[in-house]
């Protein structure tokens, strides 16, 4: 069965396990078999596992969760190789982790390389004997091999697995590697570690809040595993100095940032878990101990004499201090550490409301319709809105605030009422008497939040994404939401169990002007763009790509529509305005076009281009779902739908089937298109019309009345 066997362990992992696999399946050598413990999975991993046919691969599915510990314990008794490598089923490799790791090994026990996340990282195809390094450590050098405290990525002989009887510690789970990989190091020489080049990559946590890796568990669920492992090994392998000191550094840096920061909030993780974090601490060596800060080495003997109340009291005056000397660095995070220490302790605005559309970037969408019918209601609130970079001509003269300017943070943390589109800041405290109302920004076509998969989004990771994301949508009181099948899916993807509003959208309630004003506003609108009476007008607002950006929140788009080509066929008639997503920072050049295209990147409300325009072309925004209230036909511009659906971000609905109007690859296909508008509209009328019935089914023109009905002064205003 050739030399190596490769133990996976799995555990509920449907999204990742063909990955996985597949990068075993497709490695340069392939002289291997794999073991793969199915560890009583509930999921789908069972069947996916199960479609894999070949002829090495042992698969054991149990019946009862047996943990991983024990999961690769049984992976060790079934290995027949010379080797053993172990793998979870979450990670996956570069096509040559296992004929670099073989043709390395050489005489030793075995071998290691590091551990990359994976994610942003580039996996070369091939690799040369200069692409990596290989270093051999030896004496209190081989505590480098316990990269990331895992025991993946190391090519171990059977051999030496059996003379020294390593095995995973069954009574641990989240440290449990340490109890293999320790007396690994302990009993080698040396140890050859390849580093430079991908190997293991680390999958990525797709579902941190419902299904987080082992190491994103809480605090209270790993300290007793972490002080049983501590005081297991340091019996047993304390003599070692460099073990010691690794042992030591894991338990008091734990102490001192993680446990600390929990106790600080939830004190009973402390009142819990004295006594067994009292024992481990008195083992750690005199000298570690004399190494920490003052605060720390009073706090250590406050907890040698027991004295529970004083430790917290302690640890709450090195958070507060920590915090302070960060803030002292910079300007912002000085701003923070008010806010949080001082603003949201002020007294609250019962009167106040902050809304901002779009982080700032706009006044626009729900939160400007909501607004201006507040005004309408002469209900007496003091209004403040945020900007991003200049400030808005808004009616009612309302305060405006820089975004993060020092004001901005007093009235965050002093309005009663949050209106936004968006999400607010992470920082943004939400005190228990704060009402916020979250409008949202579109009926989902693409997946959002805790659906997608992976999140390709420049600074930040899936996991750190999904976090965020969680915790803003557990502040939102009201959810407005445009339609029955929103709603199901913001119930789902952003984690939301408060009060949804299922009252259409208030963006939308000027779609529903009688047609009269509607017509006379487009000519108002017209007017102010100095766009000619007689021609009309092609909506062109496509979404942004995740993957295709400059920076953070600064993405790229390349405009795959010919111009000129239309210009040229329809100029006489149309004229186009073009309007970028908000996200796109890229700046369309169309000044040899100004007669024909009108760039209205920065026009105020999108609303407004909706009745301005006669047509609209998108590809995955969900401009349509909106543009749909006014009945005028619909093109969608999908060039890139395969990789847009199936690789970036998957949809939710049946688009190709579903949607109003046709999907057209080419800018030759828009233009016949357009041509033939007539003829489009009667062919896909029945589908308008379902589409119609399915998602505007709740806009009526008086979403805007019914949000502040039920969030603001409910007597005052009449729908
Ligand atoms: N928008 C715009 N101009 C565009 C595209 C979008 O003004 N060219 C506005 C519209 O109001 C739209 C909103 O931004 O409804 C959201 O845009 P999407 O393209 O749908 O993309 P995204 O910001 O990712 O939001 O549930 C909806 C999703 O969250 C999508």
């Amino acid at each position: 069965m050739g030399q190596i066997s490769v133990i996976v362990t799995v555990y509920n992992k449907e999204d990742y396990i063909q990955k996985c696999l597949d990068s075993l399946l497709q490695q340069s050598y392939q002289d291997f078999e794999i073991i793969l413990i199915n560890d009583a999975s509930t999921d789908l991993s069972k069947e996916i596992i199960e479609r894999y046919h070949d002829p090495r691969m042992s698969c054991y599915h149990l019946d009862t969760n047996v943990g991983v510990s024990k999961a690769r314990n049984m992976g060790i008794d079934h290995a027949s190789n010379e080797f053993i490598y172990f793998m979870d089923g979450d990670d996956y490799l570069a096509p040559y982790t296992l004929e670099l790791l073989l043709s390395n090994v050489g005489e030793d026990h075995l071998i290691g390389a590091s551990i990359f996340k994976a994610g942003k990282i580039d996996i070369p195809t091939e690799i040369g004997e200069d692409s990596y390094h290989l270093r051999r450590l030896r004496g209190g050098r081989k505590i480098k091999a316990l990269r990331r405290r895992s025991a993946t990525n190391f090519l171990i002989r059977k051999d030496f697995v059996e003379w020294h009887q390593l095995r995973f510690d069954e009574e641990a789970t989240f440290y449990t590697d340490l109890s293999f990989s320790i007396p690994a190091i302990v009993n080698s020489e040396e140890i050859p570690m390849i580093s430079g080049v991908p190997t293991y990559l680390k999958g990525e946590c797709y579902d941190p809040i419902d299904h987080p890796t082992l190491m994103l568990h809480s605090v209270e669920e790993k300290l007793p595993d972490l002080f049983y492992i501590y005081h297991k090994m340091k019996l047993s392998y304390g003599e070692t100095k460099s073990i010691s000191r690794y042992l030591d550094l894991l338990l008091l840096n734990y102490y001192s940032k993680s446990i600390t920061n929990k106790a600080t909030k939830e004190p009973s993780v402390l009142f819990d878990h004295f006594t067994a974090l009292k024992n481990c601490l008195a083992l750690v060596a005199p000298g570690r101990i004399k190494r920490r800060n003052l605060v720390e080495r009073r706090e250590h003997r406050l907890l040698q004499k027991g004295k529970k109340e004083a430790v917290l009291k302690s640890m709450k005056f090195r958070v507060r201090l920590r915090q302070w000397r960060r803030a002292l660095r910079k300007k912002h995070l000085l701003m923070r550490q008010l806010y949080r220490t001082v603003l949201v302790k002020m007294p609250m605005k019962e009167r106040k409301v902050l809304l901002e559309s779009f982080g700032g970037k706009g006044y626009s969408d729900s939160p400007r319709y909501i607004y201006e019918e507040l005004l309408k209601s002469n209900q007496k609130y003091d209004y403040l809105w945020v900007y991003d970079k200049q400030k808005k001509d808004i009616p009612g003269n309302p305060k405006q605030v820089r975004r993060l300017s020092p004001a901005y943070y007093y009235h965050l943390a002093t309005a009663k009422y949050w209106v936004s589109n968006a999400r607010m800041p992470n920082f943004a405290i939400k005190r228990p008497e704060t009402v916020y109302l979250q409008t949202w920004h579109g009926t989902p076509l693409k997946k959002l939040a805790a659906d997608m998969k992976e999140v390709r989004m420049p600074g930040t990771t899936t996991e750190k994404y999904k976090r965020n994301f969680y915790n803003e949508a557990q502040k939102w009181d009201y959810l407005v939401s445009p339609n029955d099948y929103s709603t199901q899916i913001f119930r789902r993807a952003f984690k939301f169990g408060k009060e949804m509003l299922d009252v259409g959208y208030p963006r939308n309630d000027i779609l529903y002007l009688p047609d009269e004003e509607k017509k006379s506003r487009q000519q108002e609108i017209k007017t102010k763009l100095g766009i000619p009476a007689d021609k009309k007008v092609i909506l062109y607002a496509p979404t942004w790509r995740d993957d295709e950006f400059h920076g953070k929140g600064q993405y790229k788009f390349d405009l795959k529509l010919d111009l000129k080509k239309m210009q040229e066929r329809l100029g006489d008639q149309y004229v186009i305005a073009l309007r970028m997503h908000y996200l796109v920072a890229e700046h369309i050049d169309t000044t040899d076009m100004s007669d024909f295209v009108y760039n209205l990147s920065d026009y105020g409300d999108i609303a407004e281009l909706y009745l301005l325009s006669d047509v609209l072309i998108t590809d995955y925004s969900s401009v349509f779902f909106d543009y749909a209230n006014l009945r005028r036909p619909i093109l969608f511009f999908t060039y890139d739908i395969e990789k847009y659906r199936d690789s970036l971000r998957g949809f939710y609905m049946d688009f190709e089937n579903e949607a109003p109007g046709p999907l057209l690859r080419t800018s030759e296909g828009v233009l016949d298109a357009i041509e033939n508008l007539e003829r489009i509209e009667i062919q896909y009328e029945s589908k308008f019309n379902a589409f119609y019935d399915k998602y505007c089914h709740l806009d009526d023109g008086y979403a805007a009345k019914k949000v502040i009905n039920r969030v603001f002064e409910p007597e005052k205003a009449e729908v």
